[in-house]
């Protein structure tokens, strides 16, 4: 009698706390889950203020909740396989399903309450990069807080301050975790929906990872020599276009969390830095630039009028950047005469191709074999043949004929008759050879020529 009633009682308390673990369940919202890469829709606030939504660039916008007034979140750490362009994906680090994260939207003044769940193999924390909050909210792993172990769900809470835009990523074992891809973006939005309203409002991540080609995990110790290049964890041709009707008010927003800084080039318009993960710059302190340096860890919000129709070219300005990784280890052969060394290596790796000595253009019109999972050094197809880029490269498109919430790719920008450069055959000047410059490079590859035949 006394042990089946010492039994009855150890059943109730047991069910009696599957009971609370199941109501602390219930209390977070529903971890919304995403796997795709293209660009989602604007998502228009359902409860809360009202606000003008980003379009987070080959990315999404988590939603929310609201209870008792405060704006629920829930983000799950966990691995994701990522496309970085098609052809490539990568085994990554993200949450809910994506590597960035979803974008986080709310409004200056909100209290947020964000539930993080975390499916990591290791413990984690989220840092709320550049948001004002009280100390025991920044995430600092056994600084401001103990370490979220797998499989626990900490909350933070806290009232934004001010309106911008911010990141989010781990402060736990850094390095790897970073270097995985966990990461994301928090833009609050300005109480006043008016305030400094545009009509087209992107945001993307800076990020690189170090994949070598046929593998899809990146190595998490590279410091600094990474071989993809990306804008929220795709490379040119995965990125997607950034579109604008002609008159419409534009920003961008970018965040670097990559190891190096990245000078961002915008053609064919000048903007003015609007802000930064500080906030926003007075709009006297602003001053025009067609490109913006973007510090490791710093983020640069742009604005500008589009007004000049076209396909826009729209860069980091380090051309390595614009490569991908096949680019990386490839050594240089301009001027190497390789015509006599080719049959014989053919005989050694049938696939052989002798490449680079005229530059390296000429690997674009080539079908090289590739190992698997890999992209080729430069590519994308443009009206005009091989755009040559990889990586952080995109293609801003203006259009005079684009509806107001429109974000499909409009295809490529016709030319009005006369505006193009072309190739012209007839009324040249005769071309002339210095007689002070010395003969072409005959002496060069003679000098060079032994050591092929050593190989021999
Ligand atoms: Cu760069």
């Amino acid at each position: 009698m006394n042990t089946r009633r010492h039994f009855l009682g150890a059943a109730a308390a047991l069910v009696a706390a599957g009971a609370a673990s199941r109501n602390a369940l219930a209390a977070a919202p529903e971890p919304h889950h995403h796997t795709s890469a293209d660009t989602a829709a604007p998502l228009h606030p359902s409860a809360g203020r009202p606000y003008n939504p980003v379009v987070t660039l080959n990315g999404w916008s988590l939603p929310f909740r609201m209870k008792d007034g405060v704006k629920e979140f829930h983000l799950v750490a966990e691995p994701v396989v990522r496309e970085i362009s098609p052809g490539m994906t990568a085994k990554l680090w993200g949450y809910n399903g994506s590597s960035p994260g979803p974008t986080i939207e709310a409004v200056e003044g909100d209290r947020v309450r964000l539930f993080v769940t975390n499916k990591l193999p290791e413990h984690t924390t989220i840092h709320w990069h550049g948001l004002i909050l009280p100390c025991g909210m920044d995430g600092v792993g056994g600084l401001t807080q103990r370490q979220i172990k797998p499989g626990q769900t900490f909350v933070y809470e806290f009232v934004l301050r001010k309106s911008g835009t911010f990141m989010y990523h781990p402060h736990a074992d850094e390095m790897v975790q970073m270097a995985m891809g966990a990461m994301g973006l928090f833009i609050v939005h300005p109480k006043n929906p008016r305030q400094m309203a545009v009509q087209r409002d992107y945001a993307f991540l800076i990020n690189a990872y170090d994949i070598d080609p046929g593998s899809s995990v990146p190595k998490v110790n590279t410091m600094l020599d990474f071989n993809l290049w990306t804008w929220n964890s795709r490379a040119f041709p995965g990125i997607a276009p950034l579109l604008a009707r002609t008159g419409d008010r534009v920003r961008i927003r970018m965040g670097n969390l990559t190891m190096t800084n990245h000078p961002i080039h915008l053609h064919g318009h000048a903007f003015e830095v609007s802000g930064t993960d500080g906030g926003w710059v007075p709009k006297g302190a602003r001053w025009p630039e067609v490109t913006v340096d973007i510090a490791v860890g710093q983020m640069r919000a742009i604005e500008f009028i589009a007004d000049n129709p076209g396909d826009w070219a729209f860069h980091c300005h380090k051309s390595h950047h614009t490569m991908n990784a096949m680019g990386h280890s490839v050594p240089t052969m301009i001027g190497v005469q390789q015509d006599d060394l080719t049959p014989a290596l053919q005989k050694l790796l049938p696939d052989y191709m002798a490449m680079g000595s005229k530059g390296m253009a000429e690997m674009t019109e080539m079908e090289m074999p590739l190992p698997d999972n890999t992209l080729p050094m430069m590519t994308g197809r443009g009206p005009y043949g091989s755009v040559e880029m990889g990586g952080m490269f995109s293609v801003f498109k203006v259009r005079d004929d684009l509806a107001p919430d429109d974000y499909r790719d409009p295809g490529w920008y016709r030319m009005p008759p006369g505006t193009q450069a072309h190739a012209v055959t007839t009324g040249l000047p005769p071309v002339t050879t210095d007689p002070g410059e010395p003969k072409p490079t005959t002496e060069t590859l003679e000098v060079r020529k032994p050591s092929h035949d050593h190989q021999h």
